[in-house]
């Protein structure tokens, strides 16, 4: 039998865009991603998020069935562009819409009446429209406009969230809107952009962070880090390696780095460059911005030096190694990975500059299989045992981070339901409990039952070893 400690959450992660078909969102276009789906070719399996679970209508449903797993916590994100629609004046106190304001106060309050801890994300991937028309993470005024939505949700909901998470993600945010291009607001190689959008992301973290303070000193807040391991595709070749320090330096630690010291720095020599040194520096507030540490882990990446012109240090992503399982997403199941990240790689970041040591929870941990979303009747995909082996696995390797020592209080799994996988539409499906989207009927998969076990004692016994 292995034993978790003590009031360990066990828990399930969504957030609102992937699930809620949130009615007023659809008939508005009120954000940049309900837009953005709007456009042919922007996802692959030609789907979209109008629909996505319904869960904006059937969150007491589906709380009673997180009940029925016996999951004690349970991630979300509130629907910062439904709750601010249109444009505010700076000199005046923030416009909301108040039928969405009480839609989440309703839903955080049924899941507190059912004992579940509320994990609660701010930003989401999803920008109000009219931000992102101004130039969304490029704007001062997007760094504003968040303060006064983080400062706004922590009076309204008060007692109601256990955990907040401002930003989720933000370089893989960054990485496919400035990089990639196959996420708002879709550019390519707009490195300059990218790092801007850096430099505010850390500034609207910093501000939510203390504006969320002011309302609640004793809040606990963070934003969820996505963190990969990066490995040279040839460990002799000089350039995979390049490719690979500078994926992992400012994918992985850049965030955390300067959170921790206060301060923007980029790796040597991009600083070279007058554009990018003159994004360097102290930011407001930043020091030490974290009550917790948030981590999302799903997979290790195979870094690649690409000979093409213009030269590039981040190089491109190589195909998967062979030697592990892989997903529908491409993804090698890699636990030694979260073993090595939480007892080496996090180590720098496990004490704040007070020396506080830092609680950690795993607020993102999944695996994909993929069916078309017109899916209906049948028993296609509840036997899972991939999806199985994949949690078991990494549950032993957080189990063993706990043993060496690490302060890991939480783990939520990626994702409670199936939903809309962004870029790649409804197939990509990440639930323990499965969701055919036609008749919106739910169907907890056997990966559901056997994390339910785990849940229920706290732990893994012969049952589930
Ligand atoms: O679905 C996403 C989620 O929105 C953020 N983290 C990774 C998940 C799987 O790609």
């Amino acid at each position: 039998m292995i034993t978790f400690p003590d009031g360990f959450l066990w828990g399930a992660a969504t957030s609102h865009f992937q699930i809620e078909g949130n009615p007023f969102e659809i008939a508005n276009r009120c954000s940049d991603w309900s837009a953005w789906t709007t456009v042919e070719g922007h996802i692959a399996d030609h789907t979209n998020a109008d629909q996505a679970c319904e869960f904006y209508n059937r969150y007491l449903d589906d709380i009673e069935l997180l009940s029925q797993l016996n999951l004690k916590a349970f991630r979300l994100s509130l629907n910062w562009p439904t709750l601010c629609p249109g444009p505010s004046n700076i000199n005046e106190p923030l416009k909301v819409n108040r039928e969405q304001v009480e839609h989440y106060r309703k839903l955080l309050t049924a899941l507190k009446k059912k004992g579940i801890k509320t994990i609660v994300t701010l930003y989401h991937f999803c920008l109000p429209k009219h931000l992102a028309d101004l130039g969304g993470w490029q704007s001062q005024v997007t760094v504003d406009e968040f303060a006064r939505l983080a400062q706004f949700v922590a009076r309204e909901y008060k007692g109601l969230v256990d955990y907040w998470l401002t930003i989720n993600e933000p370089l893989v945010q960054v990485y496919q809107g400035y990089i990639k291009g196959v996420w708002p607001p879709g550019l390519k190689h707009c490195y300059k952009e990218a790092f801007i959008s850096i430099r505010n992301l850390l500034s609207a973290h910093a501000y939510a962070y203390q504006a969320i303070h002011i309302e609640d000193p004793q809040a606990k807040v963070s934003y969820a880090m996505h963190w990969r391991p990066f490995a040279p595709r040839n460990k002799f070749s000089p350039l995979d390696q390049m490719v690979s320090y500078f994926r992992n330096n400012i994918f992985n630690h850049l965030f955390p780095r300067s959170i921790h010291t206060g301060s923007l720095t980029f790796p040597f020599p991009l600083d070279l460059q007058p554009e990018v040194k003159e994004l360097e520096g102290p930011i407001s507030g930043l020091k030490n911005s974290v009550d917790y540490l948030a981590l999302n882990y799903y997979t290790r990446e195979i870094c690649q030096f690409n000979y093409q012109f213009p030269f590039d240090p981040f190089g491109i992503k190589s195909a998967a190694s062979g030697q592990w399982t892989v997903d529908a997403m491409g993804w090698e199941s890699y636990s030694l990975g979260l073993h090595k990240l939480l007892t080496e790689e996090m180590l720098p970041y496990h004490f704040d500059k007070n020396g506080r040591e830092l609680p950690i929870i795993i607020t993102e941990n999944g695996y994909a299989s993929s069916f078309p979303a017109q899916m209906t009747e049948g028993d296609w995909s509840l036997d899972d045992p991939e999806r199985i082996a994949y949690l078991k696995s990494h549950l032993l390797a957080i189990h063993r981070a706990i043993k060496d020592g690490v302060k890991i209080t939480g783990y939520l799994y990626w994702s409670f339901l199936d939903n809309f996988e962004w870029a790649d539409g409804l197939q990509m499906r990440f639930g323990l409990v499965r969701v055919a989207f036609p008749t919106q009927k739910r169907t907890p998969r056997k990966s559901a039952i056997f994390y339910a076990g785990i849940a229920a004692i706290n732990g893994l016994d012969d049952s589930t070893m």
